[in-house]
């Protein structure tokens, strides 16, 4: 038997979440078109006969404008530190760029296997992955390179075969029925995050945190209520809309989902509150589960 652990990182929106979801064939991850969306670290588990590998979703690597954005990459960088293999996950759509040598820097200085996972290939000819993978190749020697499409599930069969074969010899960590160890609320909180990532633009995203403030399960279902956090009256007018129209679209769209997750009726209470300038303030951050926490 063999078990260890895989860190997936690289750039925002490079597909690591959507990645580790089909991985794991569930979504434990949220993901959306908008750069910075993961957080935090999230932990997903494979299990095959004779193998467990633990992949860790991490928040995209980029240069940082806020407290909570210098955590984020400070936890992409600790996870990093921990694990077996690394995966750099590349948007194989966009061209070799300077956020792409920070990442390989930081990948680099951890001194493990990386693999590059060069994503998206759906997006992509033959001739324009061989081109593209060629000006990856003279950067680094990748133990491995996997041109994969996270979203169409590409190349996935070689991929888990040639990542146990890194794994050391060891016991299983996580009893095989365990996929995601994300706290119930975290997970409720995310999916919701995730919505307001979908229905509103510019600073609106960023700027948002969401906490469960009371979930309660009835014989009829499970009463949640949750607070999305802004920085401005501005935002928080956004996030409530005209006669409340965009707080409704946001909470119809995550209640069908929280519904699926916990498998029973919900009926979910929004409110919308402004912290100004939480993205700054670590007790807040800490407070909402994201980034890293120094020990
Ligand atoms: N066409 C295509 N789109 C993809 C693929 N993988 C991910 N995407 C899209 O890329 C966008 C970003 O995906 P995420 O999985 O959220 O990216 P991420 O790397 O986790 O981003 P951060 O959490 O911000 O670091 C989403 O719109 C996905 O649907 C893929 O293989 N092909
Ligand atoms: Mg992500």
């Amino acid at each position: 038997m063999r078990s260890g652990f895989v860190a997936l990182a690289g750039r925002p929106n490079a597909g690591k979440s959507t990645l580790i979801n089909a991985l794991v064939n569930e979504k434990i991850a949220i993901v959306s078109p908008k750069p910075q969306t993961t957080r935090s670290e999230i932990r997903g588990i494979v299990n095959t006969e004779d193998a467990q590998i633990v992949f860790t979703d991490t928040p995209g690597i980029h240069k940082a404008r806020h407290r909570l954005e210098t955590r984020m990459n400070k936890e992409a960088a600790s996870v990093i530190q921990g694990v077996d293999v690394i995966y750099l996950v590349t948007d194989g759509t966009k061209p070799y760029g300077s956020g792409d040598e920070y990442v390989l820097t930081i990948v680099k200085n951890a001194g493990l296997p990386v693999f590059l996972i060069f994503n998206k290939i759906d997006c992509l000819s033959k001739e324009e992955v061989l081109r593209n993978l060629e000006s990856w190749q003279s950067r680094f020697s990748f133990q491995e390179f996997f041109p994969v499409s996270a979203l169409k599930q590409k190349n996935f069969d070689d991929l888990l075969n040639t990542t146990i074969s890194y794994l050391p010899e060891g016991e299983a960590m996580y009893p095989r029925t365990v996929i995601n160890d994300s706290p119930e609320n975290f997970r409720i909180a995310e999916i919701i995050r995730e919505k307001i990532l979908y229905c509103t633009e510019e600073e609106v995203p960023h700027a948002s945190a969401v906490i469960i403030e009371n979930k309660e399960f009835t014989k009829d279902g499970c009463d949640i209520h949750a607070m999305i956090l802004v920085e401005k009256p501005g935002q928080k007018a956004i996030v409530i809309g005209r006669q409340g129209m965009m707080l409704k679209k946001i909470g119809i769209a995550a209640r069908k989902e929280i519904e699926a997750f916990l498998d029973c009726h919900v009926r979910l209470h929004l409110f919308v509150r402004v912290e100004k300038d939480w993205r700054d303030i670590d007790s807040r951050i800490t407070q909402y589960g994201y980034g890293h926490i120094d020990e």
